[in-house]
């Protein structure tokens, strides 16, 4: 199934890549149309089969199976193909990247934020919400997905220290994250990020609740689709106002996903924690000892550099702590693995037996 080209005008405004890794994909895959994931609800999903036709269609049986692990169905973002009907999804296309994180108290399991992302944009306020260690959670958790992190500070028209905030994600911007400072209720303001919106490109936007992703989302559309609320004053803090992940459409020609506020940026597992803390790695290079973990080893280059005060010992101490949590979350996830397998070797034997008595 290769699209039309009229076919494929539609599919681009939802955000079609239609590079050789894409068409190859849709080349090997059965089905008779393809759509995208725009929403995901308890038993049904929206797709777009263009940019201004949603369907609810029915996801594939195993898929509603408690036991199907999150990363087995499909995500908001998602490429899916669907039946002559065009009433069920048959299956999902391969991912060009998965936003993941661990699932708050879910039995380690990992929740899937958005696929077939290109940029992630971290979007974080200029007020209470500003915090320079948990931007650093996310880039940990982005620099896994496949996807490129983009740093937008929000309510810039209303902060007087916008440079001095800045100025404390120095090893970010040294990272190569760009660092854009908007205000997101102003469409002057937020065209700076039309470069990630192009035809073809799709961006989601993570965030604390009150950050400013919703308001972000409308200006950049043009008009008011997504509700927005006012943050509390003492605090700066939202009060959850989206509630699911959707994926828009926009003007520019590219699409956006937006999502609920994040109370906690927790670890998948299948992070690695050196892509996000280059200039650690950098030094550790310099280590007399290859497996140098920067304890009390002779000769760390890690710590000789706090010593001469050219790393910052607050950001070694924040390495060392995710350092330990990716690592927690490993071993998390390779015991629920373990425990999925061994569930359907039971189940599997459990099916002979039946058809073994008959
Ligand atoms: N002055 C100013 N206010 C902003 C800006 N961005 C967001 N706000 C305000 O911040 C409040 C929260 O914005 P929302 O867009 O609802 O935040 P959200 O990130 O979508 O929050 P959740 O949906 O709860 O996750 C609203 O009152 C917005 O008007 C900005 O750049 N400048
Ligand atoms: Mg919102
Ligand atoms: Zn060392």
């Amino acid at each position: 199934m290769q699209p039309t080209p009229e076919a494929l005008d539609r599919l681009r405004a939802i955000g079609w890549p239609d590079d050789d890794t894409s068409r190859a994909a849709l080349a090997a895959a059965q089905g008779s149309r393809l759509a995208r994931v725009v929403g995901q609800h308890r038993s049904a999903y929206d797709v777009a089969t263009q940019a201004d036709e949603i369907i609810k269609v029915q996801p594939p049986l195993p898929w509603t199976r408690p036991r199907c692990p999150p990363e087995n169905r499909a995500a908001v973002g998602d490429w899916v193909t669907l039946d002559e009907a065009g009433k069920n999804i048959l299956a999902f296309l391969p991912r060009r990247s998965i936003l993941k994180r661990g699932a708050a108290g879910e039995h380690h399991r990992q929740q899937l934020i958005a696929a077939n992302v290109d940029h992630v944009l971290v979007v974080v306020g200029l007020d209470q919400d500003f915090n320079p260690r948990r931007i650093e959670r996310y880039l940990v958790v982005i620099r896994a997905s496949g996807a490129d992190p983009v740093l937008v500070l929000t309510k810039a028209d209303e902060c007087e220290i916008v440079e001095d905030c800045i100025d404390l994600l120095i090893e970010v911007e040294e990272s190569g994250v760009p660092i854009h400072a908007v205000n997101a209720r102003d469409a002057a303001s937020t065209a700076v990020l039309h470069p990630y919106l192009a035809a073809g490109h799709t961006v989601v936007l993570v965030g604390s609740s009150g950050a400013g992703k919703s308001t972000l989302t409308n200006t950049l559309l043009g008009r008011e689709k997504m509700k927005t609320n006012t943050v509390r004053g003492n605090d700066s803090r939202g009060r959850h106002t989206t509630t699911s992940r959707v994926l828009t459409p926009l003007p520019q020609g590219g699409c956006l996903i937006d999502t609920p506020g994040m109370r906690e940026v927790k670890f998948s597992g299948d992070e690695d924690i050196v892509d996000a803390f280059e200039d650690i790695e950098a030094l550790a290079s310099g280590c007399r000892f290859r497996d140098c973990v920067h304890g009390n080893e002779p000769g760390c280059a890690v710590r000789a550099a706090i010593e001469d005060d050219t790393l910052d010992e607050a950001r070694f101490l924040h390495f060392l702590k995710l350092r330990g949590e990716v690592e927690a979350a490993v071993v998390t996830q390779a015991a629920r693995r373990a425990e999925e397998a061994l569930a359907k070797t039971a189940a599997h034997k459990r099916n002979k037996d039946k058809l073994g008595r008959r």
